[in-house]
């Protein structure tokens, strides 16, 4: 069982650890390496089959879920002690602090929307992007030309209670699933995402590290969410008979024996510090 803790309090060993084990699996030639999750992302980012997976539907928290254990299991081959780290966007809010350091992350892009220039990702050469919807095999970002989600905005998500509701898409006007996905008010983790810009803002966006941190922080906002209202099956909706989407026990895809019940309660798996 590991701690996933906050990205501003790793050590530089920590940091050090984390940025050679993500080196280590983009080297990977085979097998569940960097690349396959940016594919597997790239392959789920729309319905799969008519049903959607890991976007604009219920199952976005899940997926995402299964999604992150799977990438840390991976890191953990070659860095045993590494866990996911989080970027709590709500309190590191610039683009030269905590996680955006040249000994993490790594900083914005040059000029707009250009590659970035500081860190160990920076240039094709330290971290070459092979898997993509565009062209650039550099890593790209545009920090900041929008805001980022507040801690009132993220408490006001936290505070609904029910998980999501119909039409269980893009459109649902209540339920918590898509105040937190972001496409109804506050619009929590698309904005995370269009702030960074860059690899950040398109389908392919884990060739971004910062990919795991921010979703990492999804992840433990959602854990939150469980510990107020519920870590048990009647709070994943919806329980069953809906086209389209995934149901309480239906299966995961790309996985096989992973459900959204069965990943509801991770602390068998991992907490957050
Ligand atoms: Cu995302």
């Amino acid at each position: 069982m590991g701690v996933r803790k906050n990205a501003r309090n790793l050590s530089s060993t920590e940091k050090a650890a984390f940025v050679s084990a993500v080196k280590r699996l983009k080297a990977q030639t085979t097998g569940r390496n960097y690349d396959w999750f940016v594919t597997t992302h790239l392959n789920y980012f729309a319905a799969v089959g008519g049903t959607r997976y890991a976007h604009q539907s219920p199952s976005f928290l899940p997926w995402h879920r299964q999604y992150l254990i799977e990438f840390e299991r991976a890191l953990q081959v070659y860095e045993p002690s590494v866990t996911l780290p989080y970027w709590d966007w709500t309190v590191d809010r610039t683009t030269t602090g905590a996680p955006f350091t040249a000994d993490f992350m790594g900083g914005n892009g040059s000029g707009g929307n250009g590659p970035v220039t500081t860190g160990p990702f920076a240039g094709a050469t330290n971290w070459r992007i092979t898997v993509s919807s565009t062209t650039s095999t550099s890593l790209r970002r545009a920090m900041g030309s929008t805001t980022l989600p507040s801690a009132t905005q993220v408490s006001s998500v936290l505070g609904v209670s029910t998980y999501d509701a119909a039409p269980w898409n893009s459109s649902a006007t209540s339920g918590m699933r898509n105040r937190m996905e972001g496409w109804s008010t506050p619009n929590l983790h698309n904005a995370v995402h269009v702030w960074v810009g860059g690899h950040m803002g398109q389908q392919d966006s884990p060739n971004d590290p910062v990919f795991w941190l921010h979703h990492c922080n999804i992840d433990r906002l959602w854990s939150q969410w469980q510990t107020r209202w519920g870590f048990d099956a009647g709070h994943y909706l919806p329980a069953a008979g809906t086209s389209g989407v995934v149901d309480l026990d239906e299966t995961l895809q790309p996985w096989t024996g992973v459900t959204p019940a069965s990943v509801l309660n991770h602390s068998s798996v991992y907490t957050y510090a």
